[in-house]
């Protein structure tokens, strides 16, 4: 990917439809709006942000966020925090443009009070993060990570019996968070011949006539589930909201798996329980620091599937996320409202 070397820059608010001309670079070329494409959306295809170049300079950063951070109207942004003090070194920008659903890196109280639209991209994800995570459950459930290295390693020698996993017939589904993503893995449970239970907020009563799943507390889907997905968006109510004491509330039995965030569980308690076969598995695609250290003792753990956060990390999802944040940054590029405003701000109009 080429970065696009940046000509004249300026800054553009959508209210007063107002070009900023100021040129710190000294470019005269182009009065063009900055839209920078923040290092932790690599995958945004060019011929997707290409559509913006009619309306603004668009650059791929390589180093850190604060490069041209001065001068930039719009940001697609990665998993970077977005907060006051960074909004302070920004004072052109307009829109806050995440690429994904979660926006829980972007402090959006800090980007009202500044007057800056903070965008995500929901429902284009949802079915791969779903189909991502029941690879976790039956990649668990079916050990399948074990499973293909005595393929590669042992099969040949026979000196060891074959991983044996445990069917998902009969056992109890729970879901944490039966939002858009949530929805889909219920959806797709459909053919399991699984028992579905789910705790959320909310009470979906067409899901529970549609899908014959059923809401129950939070301690009745520690204690019941045989397999525990969380699908729960990262908030200061959920932040931690799995410890050591739901935890103990589990089957022994009972696997953990999270496409969520990663501080939804503590993950210390989570690797204490791991150890001394509290639970008998997770199956994690997030962490609390990611990238997951070299040293975080889950690598070395045999009763856990990994995998790097990349759950929407399909060639169709990400182009859709891209297609759908580049849309959002277009939109206020344009003087409209960015159809895809964070929950917090659907009324706003700046
Ligand atoms: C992406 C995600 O990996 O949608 C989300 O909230 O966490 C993932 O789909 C991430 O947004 C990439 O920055």
């Amino acid at each position: 990917m080429t970065p696009i070397i940046i000509g004249a820059i300026g800054g553009l608010r959508t209210g007063t439809r107002l070009l900023n001309l100021i040129n710190p670079l000294n470019h005269d070329s182009s009065m063009k709006p900055l839209v920078l494409i923040s290092p932790g959306t690599l995958n945004v295809p060019e011929d997707v942000s290409d559509t913006l170049k009619e309306l603004a300079e668009v650059v791929y950063l390589k180093g850190d966020l604060d490069e041209h951070i001065t001068e930039a109207a719009a940001l697609l942004v990665g998993g970077e925090r977005i907060d006051a003090g960074f909004l302070e070194k920004a004072p052109k920008l307009g829109i806050a443009a995440r690429f994904g659903v979660g926006y829980d890196n972007v402090d959006v109280e800090a980007c009202t009070a500044r007057k800056v639209y903070a965008t995500h991209t929901p429902d284009v994800l949802s079915g791969a993060v779903a189909d991502h995570t029941w690879a976790l459950i039956l990649g668990f459930m079916r050990r399948i990570p074990a499973a293909d290295a005595y393929t590669r390693n042992e099969w040949a020698k026979r000196e060891r019996r074959l991983p044996f996993g445990w069917d998902m017939e009969g056992k109890f589904l729970g879901i944490l968070g039966l939002g858009r993503i949530g929805t889909e893995v219920l959806k797709r449970s459909q053919g399991f011949g699984v028992e579905t239970i789910y705790n959320d907020l909310v009470e979906k009563p067409s899901l529970e006539e549609r899908y014959g799943v059923r809401r129950v507390d939070l301690d009745t889907l520690l204690h019941e589930s045989d397999v525990l997905t969380v699908h729960v968006p990262l908030t200061p109510l959920t932040w931690g909201m799995i410890g050591a004491e739901e935890i103990g509330k589990m089957k022994p039995s009972a696997v953990l798996v999270n496409t969520s965030r990663g501080p939804v569980i503590d993950e210390k308690a989570l690797t204490e329980a791991l150890k001394n076969k509290q639970v008998r598995g997770a199956a994690l695609g997030v962490f609390e620091e990611e990238p997951t250290p070299l040293d975080n003792p889950l690598l070395g753990m045999d009763n856990v599937v990994l995998t790097p956060h990349h759950a929407s990390a399909t060639w169709e999802t990400r182009r859709k996320m891209a297609e759908t944040a580049v849309a959002n940054i277009k939109a206020y590029l344009e003087g409209r409202r960015p159809p895809n405003l964070v929950p917090e701000q659907r009324d706003a109009a700046f």
